[in-house]
């Protein structure tokens, strides 16, 4: 506790400023925090040079603010009353995740986080160090959200909640203030192994642990260049991302979906199929990908998926070439 701030009046100004659950978890030494390295030695990774600069970094978030005592997580809904991929009957619809459908979460989640902190500091009598992150800051927020309480890390690796499932976006702060914290989250993934036998590309190798090379998310965002002809059919009709191993959980089976206008889906990705999205012109394109997170792949890189996709259809039906 800290004068005005409780860990209790903070949850409560993080429900206002949008988001969904809110938790803080010490700064200390989690013992999950070690896997990483190990998944890095592993080559998991792959060409996502960025998690390998920063790994000193993401290993204790002392390393990023000294003086950090606690860390708040947020979690914030961004399901929709859309259908899920593996429920399209049609194989020719693009299948785009989720999570891109809107406006980039990392504005929204960090003007909401800003917003949180900025309150925080009108709150505490006492000066204080924070930073905040979504994303892409150099914190494992998977294990900051589950020790606080903001979910399990789920065989699939996602963090899933009890009451709301696992279509949340995470943001973090990074605290000075010894803040009241939360018991973490427990374990709830019991017997089921939904997750890791529904994966397209047997990218979950064991429980909690994905070999990132072989994700259809790294293969059609992350990575760049050519995707190597031999995972090219795995890929199926995924464009962007890829949902599967979420959509199997149980635990989402009734995950509530909020109106948020930031989250609904823009009318160029709305259950588009594949042909109609080739057929748009780069300047339709890019007008679509601006302020979406799917700007990350720009124009050619979308393109590049949408030809392995296309090339993955029954014979006949069209051939990669049409959407270079
Ligand atoms: C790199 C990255 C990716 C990579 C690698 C994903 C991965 N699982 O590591 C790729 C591009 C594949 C990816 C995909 C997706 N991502 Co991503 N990604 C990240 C990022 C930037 C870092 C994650 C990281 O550190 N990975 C390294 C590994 C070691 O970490 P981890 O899986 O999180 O760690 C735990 C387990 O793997 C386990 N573990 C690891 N090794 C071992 C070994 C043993 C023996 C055991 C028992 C356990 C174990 O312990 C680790 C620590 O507890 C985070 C943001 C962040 N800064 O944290 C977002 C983040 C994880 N991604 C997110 C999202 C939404 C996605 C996608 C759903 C997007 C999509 N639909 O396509 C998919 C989900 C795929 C999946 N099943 O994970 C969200 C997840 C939200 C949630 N509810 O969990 C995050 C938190 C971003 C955010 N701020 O919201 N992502
Ligand atoms: S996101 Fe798709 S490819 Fe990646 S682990 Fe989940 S099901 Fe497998
Ligand atoms: S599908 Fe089953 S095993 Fe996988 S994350 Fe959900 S509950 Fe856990």
């Amino acid at each position: 506790m800290t004068g005005a701030l409780t860990s209790s009046s903070l949850k409560q100004q993080a429900r206002l400023v949008g988001f969904d659950l809110c938790g803080v978890a010490p700064a200390a030494d989690h013992p999950e925090l070690k896997f990483y390295r190990e998944w890095l030695d592993r080559g998991y990774a792959g060409a996502m040079a960025y998690l390998h600069r920063t790994a000193d970094r993401r290993a204790d978030v002392r390393k990023v603010v000294p003086s950090a005592q606690t860390v708040i997580v947020t979690g914030t809904l961004y399901n929709t009353d859309r259908p899920y991929s593996i429920e399209a009957a049609d194989g020719g619809r693009a299948q785009i995740a989720r999570y891109a459908w809107g406006d980039d979460y990392h504005d929204i989640i960090r003007a909401r986080l800003e917003s949180l902190l900025a309150w925080m500091r009108e709150q505490s009598p006492e000066r204080f160090e924070a930073r905040a992150y979504v994303d892409t800051g150099p914190v494992q927020e998977r294990v900051y959200a589950q020790h606080a309480g903001i979910g399990w890390i789920g065989k699939n690796t996602c963090v899933i909640n009890p009451g709301i499932g696992s279509w949340i976006f995470l943001g973090a702060i990074i605290c000075s203030l010894p803040l009241e914290v939360d018991a973490p989250s427990l374990d709830q993934c019991g017997t089921c192994t939904l997750c890791i036998e529904a994966c397209p590309t047997q990218a979950i190798v064991a429980p909690g642990v994905l070999d990132a090379t072989r994700c259809i998310s790294y293969l059609t965002i992350e990575l760049r260049g050519d995707i190597p002809e031999a995972q090219r059919v795995g890929i199926g009709s995924h464009v962007y991302g890829c949902d599967v191993c979420q959509e199997v959980c149980p635990w989402n089976a009734s995950a509530p979906r909020p109106a948020d206008p930031a989250w609904q889906p823009r009318p160029a990705w709305d259950r588009v199929d594949l042909l109609t999205l080739a057929e748009q012109t780069d300047e339709e394109l890019t007008v679509a990908l601006r302020g979406s997170p799917m700007k990350r792949t720009k124009v050619d890189g979308l393109r590049r998926n949408l030809a392995v996709a296309l090339g993955n259809l029954p014979d006949g039906e069209t051939s990669p070439e049409e959407c270079r």
